[in-house]
């Protein structure tokens, strides 16, 4: 039992620092690589992800299109970030080159997002230009229920491709397959988490596969839906330890009303 209690205590621990390498690192802009477990895939099988960039093509983020002048992300991907700084990167399988690059009017993130918990970890940011629809840029609409724990999901994004001594730097687009575990079954004796997984979250698993570090703000979708954001875990693809996401379902309403008033 005192093993058990230690065990969370160093899990919750580490929870709280892998939260922090996303929210408030030195250089939130340095973050590079690929998926964990992943393949290559193109910006057309999932012409809903967008890359976050600062100059030069300094990928730090992943988002998704919803509209023709919003993109969803993550609020741990913002906290800093001023709109006239960053760009967005539309319709390329290459973070680096191809596609459109945008510029950013506005951003806003939840005022309900905790850095501590990582609750409510959504944000949006508008595009300066109005992006229409081709085969390579699409608007994907947002999940109004979580899916069912078993369901099969997709990540994408241009993110780490392993936790530690990460140097490779691919360019090209990854996507995993996962599969939804919600926050109940995700808090459960099932995987090693506890209670720090909130209501606002979803959880998606599988053994050797997960989001990493600079897929954050990045699409989680099921069913042809966004159901997740990219958002945190600990460390990355860990046994029973799966990645966690901002439950869209959860914060869509937040999402709907700000890109209204933004
Ligand atoms: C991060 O720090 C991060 N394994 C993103 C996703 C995951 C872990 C960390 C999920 O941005």
């Amino acid at each position: 039992m005192r093993g058990f209690v230690i065990l969370l205590v160093c899990l919750a621990a580490g929870s709280a620092f892998a939260g922090t390498i996303g929210v408030s690192n030195a250089d939130p802009f340095a973050r590079e690589g690929r998926i964990v477990g992943g393949e290559d895939t193109t910006i057309r099988a999932h012409p809903y992800q967008v890359s976050l960039q600062k100059k030069n093509s300094n990928h730090f983020c992943g988002g998704s299109i919803i509209d023709a002048y919003t993109i969803v992300t993550a609020a741990h991907c913002l906290v800093g970030v001023k709109a006239e700084k960053i760009f967005v990167r539309l319709g390329s399988t290459l973070y680096n080159e191809g596609g459109r690059l945008v510029a950013v009017r506005a951003l806003a993130y939840s005022e309900n997002y905790n850095s501590k918990t990582m609750e409510n970890d959504v944000g949006i940011l508008k595009l300066a230009e109005k992006v229409e629809e081709t085969d390579d840029i699409r608007y994907i609409a947002l999940a109004e229920k979580t899916p069912e724990t078993g369901t099969p999901a997709v990540v994408t994004g241009w993110g780490s491709k392993c936790y530690f001594w990460c140097m490779s730097l691919p360019k090209t687009l990854q996507e995993v397959l996962v599969n939804i575990v919600d926050w109940k079954v995700c808090g459960s004796d099932t995987y090693k988490y506890g209670e720090i997984i909130y209501d606002t979250m979803v959880c998606a698993y599988e053994k050797k596969k997960d989001a990493c570090q600079g897929d954050s703000g990045g699409p989680l979708v099921a069913e042809n839906l966004l159901v997740g954001i990219v958002s945190w875990g600990y460390a990355c693809a860990s046994n029973l330890l799966p990645g966690v996401y901002t439950d869209v379902p959860s914060v869509r309403s937040w999402i709907n009303s700000k890109s209204e008033t933004l």
